[in-house]
């Protein structure tokens, strides 16, 4: 520390702004939201969202999202660069300034409002804060500007590391344990579904999101068409009943309306809201607007045109938004919401707009459209005429759920009558429904079998499915009766009878199609009941695994490998040729943990174009493992090179301008794609290695086991001996490298072993069916989580939708793909 004046105030004024931040380390739910899993994800959408900003002021084409090995992620965009001059009032980089200050300005005072979503509006100092590290690396102006912060706290200076022709900004960070306790790991389908949503609803943005934790997994979302693309997909596996989505746009005052909407033949709704590119799962005020005007335009084309007649009922809300697909997205000035989440908008002002945009559009088309008017009054009155006979049909079924006594005779049920401490068991067939009844425990376990044939919820209207007794079983014994919060019959979830409701079918594609059709009934029926996680599904094992005397059941293959490895080191032991060592049973286990987790690392490094043994020989003097690779190419000589830091490949870049490191645009597109290079002309890769700080960590605790790093790649003696068996019948298996020894060792597991796959639950006894699945102790239950409207609406229709091919590929894909917990 010097003592100038200057200096000091420098420092002072800096010391104000890192404190600014730890207000946010400390109370990190103001920011973010609580720090769990959908905190974890908020921190990657606060970033992207800054790119989209970016995008929407007309300077970025392309956002690219990816997840490294290490748990960090990074987010990179072409877009204008944020700012690196040193900010005069200030004196340090308007970069640093933005990313350190909690209140430091959002467009450095440029007065552009967001119309994109920054949910908490906090932006990626939040992130930094929350970050156990979180790098920015900004090409502008010719120059890529690196700087790097930890915890929220500068840990190094601006500095060029290299050229560039293009422009663009790049923020990785990894997040911290310390704040996101219950999980730091990104999953890709919550990314996925929000980059989605966002290339929907911000037309020619191209979103690009890939894992690099797993092998060649990339999806890129791209729509020209904006929301009318949106509402095609959300429609595919319908039947649309007029060929082209209605597009209703204006803007009002200062509020953009933009709604697209398309019925088709069946009974359900699908209308999702978005104000500012912000998910509004709860609707408000601007889903008020469109419900009203949709009502009163169609009440009012019908009436003109003297579609009704004399007996019609009028037609109501609930009968124009039957087998309605729409998309609503409003971009507004300050939006204002309920809660936290954002999951409703509030703004009164926006209802009033809404329902007039919508109103004046739809009338227009109506005019302009006469046949597919027709179609959807049409509908609409079908679905009026119909409106009585659903309501009667739930009102007996709320009769006689509520008038008690009258459960059904094939419910099995248990003894305590504390809901919060009792699970139904819904089990496909009669005989597994007896051995789950043998089985069960009867004070808290109900049994309830049903019989083969459900009816599809989704084909059906409502007092059609009514009229089916599993379904009436069904509902009878939950208790709550069904539909939505309001009105007559409607859903109770005080009179819930058991707090987990477990489904159990068979591990085939019958057992998913049963279960698909019951998590249909209670998604379309009993929302809330999935939405507050009270449903479960079964996990039979996949696999029973017999040796010797000894028998196992396996969950899935994960478990499966797990096993081979415990039985694999039952009968072999390793000597470590280095020091005459055997090694424990234990310390065998532990060894092929670590190797099994660098494997993954292994691979990870390939991908990138690595040799994973040459990358480990390139350690520092401290030992410390490259972060950066650099593949040179000129004509078929190709050269790898690794860089320790920032600094070493600012130098290597320097020399090499010819290189362009930092990813600009080939001064001549069509050589390049054409794959002619011209003579000379080199070209260069450069990928930043996530992988080095945990291969590192796993070499040094190989080596604490008297492992060493240069040993993983083969030699020419043996360094090990694996033993297998004992005595005479001992074998001795030479090993000539580290990475040898998870091999040999899988395969010495493999030996001997039957392996019989499970189809059935009633291959099983009462006993092995209590134990493998219905113990609490010992069983594994998937809880069902939708956290996403569209991607649920999207697995219910397409499994059980009129259309048969995506439902046949669906089902072969992934029998069920539902988000899943351990519990
Ligand atoms: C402020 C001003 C300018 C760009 C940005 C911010 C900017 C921020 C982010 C955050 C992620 N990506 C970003 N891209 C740009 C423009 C300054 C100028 O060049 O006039």
């Amino acid at each position: 520390m010097t003592n100038t004046a200057s200096t000091e105030k420098y420092d002072a004024s800096k010391i104000d702004k890192l404190e600014g931040l730890e207000a946010v380390r400390k109370r990190p739910g103001m920011y973010i939201g609580d720090p769990d899993e959908r905190g974890l994800h908020h921190c990657v959408f606060e970033v992207v969202d800054n790119s989209i900003d970016e995008h929407l002021a007309g300077h970025c084409k392309r956002i690219e999202v990816n997840i490294h090995v290490d748990g960090s992620l990074s987010v990179r965009d072409d877009g204008r660069g944020i700012p690196v001059d040193i900010h005069p009032k200030f004196k340090i980089p308007a970069l640093e300034l933005v990313l350190t200050n909690l209140h430091a300005g959002g467009k450095f005072g440029q007065g552009a409002y967001k119309y994109s979503g920054g949910l908490h509006g906090v932006g990626a100092k939040c992130v930094n804060a929350l970050s156990e590290w979180f790098k920015a690396e900004i090409s502008r102006e010719g120059e890529v500007h690196h700087m790097a912060f930890a915890r929220g706290k500068t840990i190094g200076k601006l500095e060029v590391i290299g050229t560039t022709k293009g422009t663009g900004t790049l923020i990785t960070f990894k997040p911290d344990a310390e704040i996101f306790t219950i999980t730091t790991e990104f999953k890709f389908h919550l990314l996925a579904n929000r980059m989605r949503e966002l290339a929907y609803l911000n037309p020619g943005i191209e979103m690009v999101l890939t894992d690099e934790r797993e092998e060649n997994k990339t999806e890129t979302f791209f729509y020209r068409d904006g929301i009318e693309q949106f509402v095609r997909q959300l429609g595919r596996n319908r039947q649309a009943i007029h060929a082209k989505p209605v597009v209703l746009a204006a803007q009002k005052d200062e509020v953009l309306v933009e709604c697209v909407l398309q019925y088709n033949d069946g009974y359900n709704e699908q209308v999702l809201c978005f104000a500012n590119s912000i998910a509004n799962t709860d609707g408000g005020t601007h889903m008020t607007g469109l419900r009203t005007a949709l009502t009163r335009a169609i009440n009012q084309y019908s009436k003109a045109n003297n579609l009704l007649k004399e007996k019609d009922p009028s037609i109501s809300g609930d009968d124009v938004r039957e087998g309605l697909i729409a998309v609503l997205s409003v971009k507004l000035p300050n939006p204002r919401f309920e809660s936290q989440t954002k999951v409703k908008l509030v703004n009164t002002e926006i209802e009033g707009v809404v329902s007039t945009v919508i109103y004046d559009g739809l009338m227009h088309f109506f005019d302009t459209n006469p046949s597919v008017a027709r179609k959807i009054v049409d509908k609409s009155l079908t679905a009026a005429r119909a409106r009585e006979a659903a309501r009667k049909a739930r009102e007996t079924v709320r009769k006689s759920a509520m008038t008690g006594g009258g459960l059904p005779g094939k419910l099995a049920d248990c003894s305590d009558r504390d809901p919060a401490n009792t699970e139904l068991y819904i089990v496909e067939g009669d005989s597994a429904g007896g051995s789950a009844k043998q089985g069960r425990d009867r004070k808290f376990q109900a049994i309830l079998p049903i019989r083969g044939k459900l009816i599809n919820v989704e084909k059906a209207r409502l007092n059609k499915v009514l009229e089916n007794t599993e379904i009436r079983t069904m509902i009878t014994a939950v208790g709550t009766g069904i539909g939505s919060g309001e009105g007559e019959g409607a859903f109770d979830l005080s009179r819930l009878r058991y707090h987990k409701i477990i489904i159990m079918t068979d591990a085939d594609v019958d057992g998913s199609h049963i279960r698909t059709l019951l998590l249909t009934f209670f998604y379309r029926q009993m929302p809330e009941l999935i939405k507050r996680g009270f449903v479960y599904i079964a996990q039979p094992p996949l696999y029973q695994v017999a040796r010797k005397k000894r028998v196992e059941y396996v969950q899935d293959d994960n478990a499966l490998t797990r096993i081979l490895i415990t039985l694999g080191t039952e009968d072999v032991k390793l000597k470590n040729l280095a020091n005459d060592q055997m090694l424990t049973a234990q310390q065998l286990r532990d060894v092929l943990a670590l190797l099994e987790t660098m494997d993954k690392y292994a691979r990870s490094i390939k991908r990138h174009g690595g040799n994973f043994s040459d990358y480990l020989t390139h350690r520092d003097k401290s030992g410390e493992l490259p972060t950066h690779m650099v593949k040179v190419r000129e004509g078929n000589d190709e050269s790898v090179h690794y860089f320790h830091n920032e600094t070493e490949l600012a130098a290597f870049s320097k020399k090499n301008t010819d290189l362009r490191l930092f990813g600009d645009a080939p001064e001549n597109e069509a050589d390049a794609d054409a794959g002619k290079v011209k003579n000379g002309t080199r070209r260069a890769t450069h990928v930043e290695l996530h992988e080095s700080k945990p291969v590192a960590e796993l070499l040094a605790q190989l080596g604490s086991k008297g492992l060493s790093v240069q040993d993983y790649s083969a030699h020419d003696k043996p360094l090990f001996e694996l033993h297998d068996g004992e005595g005479d019948n001992r074998k001795t298996i030479p090993l000539f490298s580290v990475a040898e020894i998870l091999t040999a060792v899988k395969e010495v597991g493999r030996r001997g072993i039957q392996l019989k796959r499970f189809k059935g639950l009633g291959e099983m006894n009462p006993k092995e069916l209590f134990v493998t699945t219905m113990n609490p102790g010992s069983r594994k239950l998937l809880r069902i989580e939708l956290t996403d409207a569209v991607e649920a609406e999207e697995m219910f229709t397409r499994l059980m939708g009129e259309e048969v091919e995506p439902r046949r590929q669906f089902i072969q894909d992934n029998a069920l793909n539902v988000r899943n917990l351990d519990v």
